[in-house]
């Protein structure tokens, strides 16, 4: 497989005025037949005429009306004496969507069409320049017998078995859809700031309407959100989003016409959980603010794809922070982090924010580039302020609007919109791999003194790293927990840097990184009086909430490492929290949840100690059932205060009361072996109720009767369904979740060809951290022969699944073997696609 760098980047030598399209649909045979007019590239030298094409059968070529014979390779089509002046081409191809099971390019899930073309999909569908630095109009005509046929852009005209739409903004080819199918729409209607009507329809398939009034009301506050704060407004007359069985991820945002898993736009109370709803608001803010950031300003190539992901995720996350609590979702931010970016960014697959090669880029739809971007804009934003950032950022949008641009652009706004310097900050877009920053303390003569060391391990090609620019967040506490100095914040810039604090009548506690304030890993000499006080005072709700994990993790570790009995000073400190009805339930819920078994995992390994997995579940289990002890005498009056017995709503208030009421119901469940649990499920009417009982009676082992029930009341529906299948393997006692997962391959409704449904059962296995490894390898073995068979199908939802081999090297030599041989077993597997192969040779790199 060829490698693709950064540094090779060069324009394409021609440009593309208009694109006009017309699709003849047939399931096995789909003639799609395109006429664009090309132009000489005045900013480029050469005139190479390739275009890009995969899977397509070429039926004729014109140029100018004449008939040409392209040279025709597997990844495109050549014209040798392509005219060095404007010229017409013309080409009808013929494509397979039914026998599309890679879901990229045009395929058809259930019995509908649809298309996702980023990356490189568009290629699939017809010859083009499939770069996002080539912009055009588009002119789509479908053809066929179906009752809606949708485009980007805005209706044009249609009639009997036939449609056009056009899309006025020129785009990328990544941004073209087509959706084709037997469709109905929940239907809406949103006026501009400054007047334009737009007429909003979310498609869906019959049967799936009343699920739409959520997706919906969150498309509007999107909308109105995206005027409010950062002045954009909807450019084109209807907004359409579609929802899709079979999708490889989340969502995409199309010009006008967003598709979506129907996992993250369909809900209602009786199927779908308080976190699905919350994710739902979050992923349609995010496509639709990419209209934006990401459709009106592109990405020059894909290494610049942190410059709309990051910035988009950034957004939508402000977003649900003004939805919702702004520090549960900070605290729900950093958690994820912590899980999915920070073990990425320490292992095998470390990449920078903007990678500088790749083989496949489907693969670079990192946590990294998405999340840990989010977090580098955070940080800007953080370093420059709140004015300036907004100054900045109209100036983006003024300046390169239409354009295809780089992270070079994005850091020149701020520099002058600000007169700052970005050249040392640029590092978070080059440099891969999480810092780590140490901090002591000094006290004397009334000055206190932090003084912080900033180190960034090696990474794979990446052996040295210079000191980056961290911003600090940093408040100081009195003996008595009363707040001496509101948070301030120090920019750190050099390997180790001093700030002093003069005046200070007494020795304060410092709280430190407040907000997580950079994305690093904060490295303080272990002081557990100094955490519980935190944890017991501190203003800063992440810190405190950070206090409270690190008393947890220590807990653990001691538990493990020295066979300590479970910390009693946590357990007291929660116990405080969780009964402190001046909090927020939201956030007394967060504070019940321990550290991952995986983040254990970790934290030994840096520790030098080879982690036992099984160790590391059976401290767990003894940490939950000493809290379940210590707070026994709480819960009565916990679930008593939370009230879930309200009609239900989504909103967040009342989800955080059922998440509340959840973890206290988990913790009674250690306790009682699931009567309340049992009394829970059968009195659900909701679904966040309804699984978080499951999940309880799954976690004691009490679940045959429950699953059997769940299944019969929602064998019809598949979101519910992947739920069940997801969580009675994730959930279950490691030694069963093997066994589990091998019977529920053979269950009827698993589906390979449904990535939900493939994520459900082998993606779930693999997130029962013990289970997954099981000392006799056999877990690995499992996940390694799913990804071989998926690959011949998926090669991209294969290949993102491979992420549970990363850590490979932190475990034991047997387990190392196992794993190692797993991976090599994949690697030699003959025709593997190239989206696997690259993961698998950087994993044993
Ligand atoms: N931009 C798409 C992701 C495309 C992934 C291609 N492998 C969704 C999003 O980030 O909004
Ligand atoms: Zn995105």
């Amino acid at each position: 497989p060829t490698t693709v760098y950064l540094k090779d980047y060069e324009p394409f030598g021609y440009l593309v005025e208009d694109v006009h399209l017309t699709f003849r649909l047939a399931p096995n045979a789909t003639r799609v037949l395109s006429r664009i007019r090309f132009a000489p590239n005045p900013a480029t030298k050469t005139r190479d005429f390739f275009l890009n094409g995969e899977n397509v059968t070429l039926i004729s070529a014109k140029i100018d009306g004449a008939g040409v014979a392209p040279e025709i390779t597997a990844d495109g089509l050549r014209l040798e004496d392509a005219p060095d002046a404007p010229f017409t081409f013309e080409a009808e191809v013929e494509i397979d969507p039914a026998e599309n099971t890679a879901l990229e390019g045009l395929y058809m899930s259930n019995g509908m069409y649809c298309t996702q073309c980023e990356a490189e999909g568009f290629r699939k569908i017809t010859y083009y320049p499939d770069r996002p630095d080539v912009m055009a109009t588009f002119t789509v005509r479908i053809e066929g017998d179906l009752p809606v046929m949708l485009s980007n852009g805005n209706p044009a005209a249609s009639g009997e078995g036939w449609a056009e739409w056009h899309d006025p903004w020129p785009k990328p080819s990544y941004l073209f859809a087509l959706v084709a199918g037997e469709l109905v729409a929940h239907e809406d209607r949103f006026t501009t700031a400054s007047g334009r009507a737009v007429d909003l329809n979310l498609w869906v398939r019959p049967g799936d309407e009343h699920k739409c009034a959520f997706g919906m009301e969150a498309l509007k506050k999107s909308m109105r959100w995206d005027e409010e704060v950062y002045g954009r407004e909807y450019d084109l007359d209807v907004f359409n989003i579609v929802a899709v069985d079979d999708f490889n991820m989340g969502a995409m945002e199309n010009k006008g016409l967003n598709i979506f898993n129907s996992a993250a736009v369909l809900a209602s109370p009786e199927t779908s959980t308080d976190a699905n709803f919350e994710r739902i608001e979050a992923i349609i803010a995010h496509e639709y603010f990419h209209n934006w950031t990401g459709n009106r300003i592109t990405c020059r190539d894909w290494f610049q794809l942190c410059l709309k992901e990051g910035l988009t995720v950034f957004r939508d996350s402000q977003f649900t922070a003004d939805m919702r609590s702004a520090p549960v979702k900070r605290i729900s931010d950093v958690i994820d982090l912590r899980a999915r970016q920070f073990p990425e960014d320490q292992g095998p697959l470390a990449h920078p924010v903007r990678p500088e090669s790749f083989q496949e880029i489907n693969n670079f739809y990192t946590a990294t580039v998405y999340e840990k971007g989010a977090e580098v804009i955070g940080m800007l934003k953080r370093l420059v302020g709140d004015e300036a950032y907004a100054k900045a950022l109209d100036l983006h949008f003024e300046r390169h609007d239409g354009q295809a641009c780089t992270i070079e652009d994005w850091l020149r706004v701020f520099e002058d919109a600000t007169g700052r310097d970005m050249s040392q900050f640029k590092r978070w877009y080059s440099q891969a791999g999480t810092p780590r920053l140490s901090v002591a303390d000094s006290y004397e003569n009334g000055t206190y003194t932090l003084t912080f060391r900033q180190h960034t391990p090696p990474t794979p090609g990446q052996d040295q790293k210079a000191p980056q620019v961290l911003p600090i967040a940093v408040g100081l506490l009195g003996q008595n927990g009363e707040e001496i100095v509101p948070t301030t914040l120090l920019e750190m810039s050099e390997a180790e840097q001093s700030f002093d604090f003069p005046n200070m009548a007494q020795r304060p506690v410092p709280s430190i990184l407040r907000g997580f304030s950079a994305p690093v890993v904060l490295e303080q000499c272990w002081d557990a009086e100094r955490t519980a006080f935190l944890l017991a005072h501190d203003t800063d709700p992440f810190n405190r909430w950070d206090a409270g994990r690190q008393l947890a993790r220590e807990s653990l570790v001691a538990q493990i490492t020295e066979g300590a009995a479970p910390d009693a000073s946590y357990l007291d400190g929660i116990a405080t929290l969780v009964s402190d009805e001046a909090l927020d339930p939201a956030f007394r819920a967060l504070m019940l949840s321990g550290p991952t078994q995986s983040e254990i995992a970790q934290i030994l390994h840096e520790r030098r100690h080879t982690p036992d997995p099984d160790a590391i579940f059976t401290s767990a289990e003894a940490l939950g059932d000493a809290k379940a002890a210590r707070l026994e005498h709480l819960l009565p009056a916990i679930k008593d205060a939370t009230e879930i017995r309200a009609p239900y709503s989504p909103d967040a208030d009342q989800a955080g009361k059922r998440a509340l009421w959840s973890a206290a119901l988990s913790l009674e469940t250690r306790l009682d072996g699931g009567a309340a649990a049992t009394a829970a499920f059968e009195s659900a009417d909701n679904m966040t109720i309804q699984l978080a009982a499951l999940t309880c009676l799954v976690r004691a082992g009490a679940d045959e009767d429950a699953l059997a029930a769940f299944e019969a009341q929602w064998k019809d529906d598949r979101l519910v369904m992947d739920k069940w299948f997801a969580m009675q393997i994730a959930a279950t006692a490691p030694e069963n979740a093997l066994p589990r997962a091998r019977h529920l391959t053979e269950h009827p409704a698993f589906d390979l060809k449904n990535p939900n449904r493939f994520r459900a059962v082998i993606g779930a296995f693999a997130m029962n951290h013990a289970g997954f490894h099981r000392a006799d390898g056999e877990g690995y073995d499992f996940l390694a022969g799913w990804l071989i068979t998926l690959d011949a199908k998926n090669p991209q939802t294969a290949a993102r699944m491979c992420a549970p081999f990363q850590s490979w090297t932190r475990y034991d030599a047997d387990r190392r073997a196992s794993m190692k041989a797993a991976l090599e077993r994949i690697a030699a597997t003959p025709d593997l696609s190239r989206d696997m192969s690259e993961m698998v040779s950087r994993l044993l790199a």
